[in-house]
């Protein structure tokens, strides 16, 4: 089970839905030492770290994982330059990451993504546009099955934790 509860031993503490989200900073990304701000941008969020890597991606996982697009016309070219050079695949965690972190990551098109998000930030164009996050607690349940093993996802929880949740 990827999404879990985490049941507060105290009653008066509310429960926390915790999610689990994939991202993964892609060639572009890796390529202009953009790797710290994106660790940054979602560690000072309040998420959770539990899974980092860096990957030299194979064209089977780079299929796999845009599978869903590949009738696309621009889908030999996506997958050609995810394999590109390394990137940098992560889980992170916490209440509502899913959306949140799409949030942060900002629209496809990084010329129309707004100012704040990391592509808007970052980028100018939709085929170099930074960085991967999951759409979806379903999809972001597969990509981590996709790119983690069991063993390769730490299951902590931060001394910070009453900090961020009430
Ligand atoms: P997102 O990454 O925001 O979820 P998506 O799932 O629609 O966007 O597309 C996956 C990636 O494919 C996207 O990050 C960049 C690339 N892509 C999407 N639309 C494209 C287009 N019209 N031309 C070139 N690349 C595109
Ligand atoms: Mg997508």
């Amino acid at each position: 089970m990827r999404v879990f509860h985490r049941h507060s031993q105290q009653a008066s503490k509310k429960e926390l839905a915790l999610e689990q989200t994939f991202i993964m900073v892609k060639p572009d990304g890796v390529q202009r030492g953009l790797v710290g701000e994106v660790i940054s941008r979602l560690e000072a969020k309040g998420f959770t770290l539990v899974g980092l890597k860096l990957v030299q991606v194979s064209k089977e996982l780079a299929e796999e994982h845009y599978d869903v697009h590949k009738e696309r016309p621009f889908f030999s070219s996506l997958v050609q330059f995810i394999c590109s050079s390394p990137v940098v695949a992560m889980v992170w965690q916490g209440e509502g990451v899913v959306a949140s972190a799409r949030t942060l990551i900002g629209a496809t098109n990084p010329l129309t993504a707004s100012p704040g998000t990391i592509r808007g930030d970052y980028g100018v164009s939709i085929g170099r546009n930074l960085i991967h996050g999951s759409d979806a607690i379903e999809t972001a349940q597969k990509e981590i099955g996709l790119w983690f093993s069991d063993k390769e996802l730490a299951s902590w929880e931060p001394t910070m934790t009453p900090w961020l949740y009430e």
